[in-house]
């Protein structure tokens, strides 16, 4: 069903102010004319806008903004990340499905989507607020050809990605706060969240979740994080006097997946050092005054650097140097810390 709608929008978008007849359509497809009606039916329902003359046939007037694999593939420049496009219209967690999908053998690069999800993560068993049809909450399988201690430059690299695609597809100047909270406005937009699967001190797989704010109004979220959260749609309102109605999730997917694509390849190629000098042009926690809180451990200092494995290199008031590579970075001025 899914493939038989798929080759009936490509048809509609193909011949753009035409109608189609119902007939050619089965033809192509070889199913019944009743069947085409049908999957016009459910495209409707989905917010496809499509006329029908009894006489004519079908023509597309509208593409709502929806997330199905076939609006994701079409023009994606990729060559692994994306090739199988997984969308659901519930799961618990992206990350979950595409981890069951990994365990079961799923190429490298496939990618788990959903219009929402009932058990959003974040970090340390954190939730993670995945509002119906208002953001883009997506996971992708990786199984790179580096070692474990490179898991850290993936996950600056997926920032890196997803800031960089912000600004070709949106023309926004994000920012990120280490390691991978992607601020807009000195607020939360995206979190990413990496899990990996080990074998035998080797990288068996990595799922990297990637939850992006995108439509929501400031009383969508939940009262304990308003302050904290923002979505692109608020900034674009804010900042450009723009209306989010007027971009598109599924392009801003296919731009991330094709950032993540340039940065794998990096990856790949033993070239870490690349994916650090970006991640420090996008940087707001570099020079800052941070809060480090790493189970009893909590000290403050200035982010000096990061290192070449993706640590944060913090020097203490008294001059001593520490380097952090998990726990908690508050950084003064974002998100709450004053
Ligand atoms: P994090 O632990 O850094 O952030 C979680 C914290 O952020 C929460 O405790 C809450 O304070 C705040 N928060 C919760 N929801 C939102 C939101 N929508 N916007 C801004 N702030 C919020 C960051 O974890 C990693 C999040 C990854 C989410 C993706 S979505 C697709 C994939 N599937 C899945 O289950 N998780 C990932």
């Amino acid at each position: 069903m899914v493939k038989v709608k798929e080759i009936i929008i490509k048809k509609l978008k193909e011949s753009k102010h035409d109608y189609v007849s119902g007939e050619e359509l089965s033809s192509i497809l070889g199913v019944s004319r009743t069947a085409v009606w049908k999957c016009i039916n459910e495209l409707k329902k989905e917010g496809y806008v499509i006329d029908s003359s009894s006489k004519k046939g079908y023509k597309l007037c509208y593409v709502p903004d929806i997330i199905n694999p076939w609006e994701i593939k079409e023009g994606l420049d990729t060559n692994i990340i994306g090739k199988d496009i997984h969308c659901f219209f519930e799961v618990d967690s992206t990350n979950n499905h595409a981890k069951t999908l990994a365990q079961d053998g799923c190429d490298d690069g496939t990618v788990v989507l959903a219009e929402r999800q009932t058990r959003g993560r974040g970090r340390l068993g954190r939730s993670w607020d995945s509002m119906d049809r208002k953001g883009i909450w997506m996971s992708v399988v990786l199984r790179p050809a580096v070692g474990l201690e490179d898991v850290q430059i993936i996950t600056l690299a997926a920032s890196v990605a997803v800031v960089s695609a912000l600004k070709k597809e949106m023309d926004i100047d994000a920012g990120i706060k280490w390691p991978n909270d992607i601020i807009l406005g000195g607020k939360k937009v995206c979190g990413i969240l990496t899990e990996m699967s080990m074998e035998m001190e080797r990288i068996n797989f990595l799922v990297l979740g990637i939850g992006m704010n995108f439509s929501h109004e400031k009383s969508d979220f939940p009262e304990e994080i308003r302050d904290r959260a923002t979505s692109l749609g608020i900034y674009l309102k804010e900042k450009k006097g723009l209306d989010i109605s007027e971009f598109r999730r599924s392009h801003l997917v296919k731009a991330i997946l094709s950032e993540l694509e340039r940065v794998y390849d990096i990856i790949n190629k033993g070239k870490a050092g690349v994916i650090i000098e970006e991640w420090k042009k996008y940087s707001v926690t570099l020079g800052k005054e941070v809060l480090i809180k790493y189970r009893e451990d909590q000290y403050t200092g200035i982010a000096e650097d990061i290192d070449q494995n993706g640590r944060l290199i913090v020097k203490q008031g008294d001059g001593t140097v520490r380097e952090v590579l998990s726990g908690e970075v508050s950084v003064r001025g974002l998100l709450g810390y004053t």
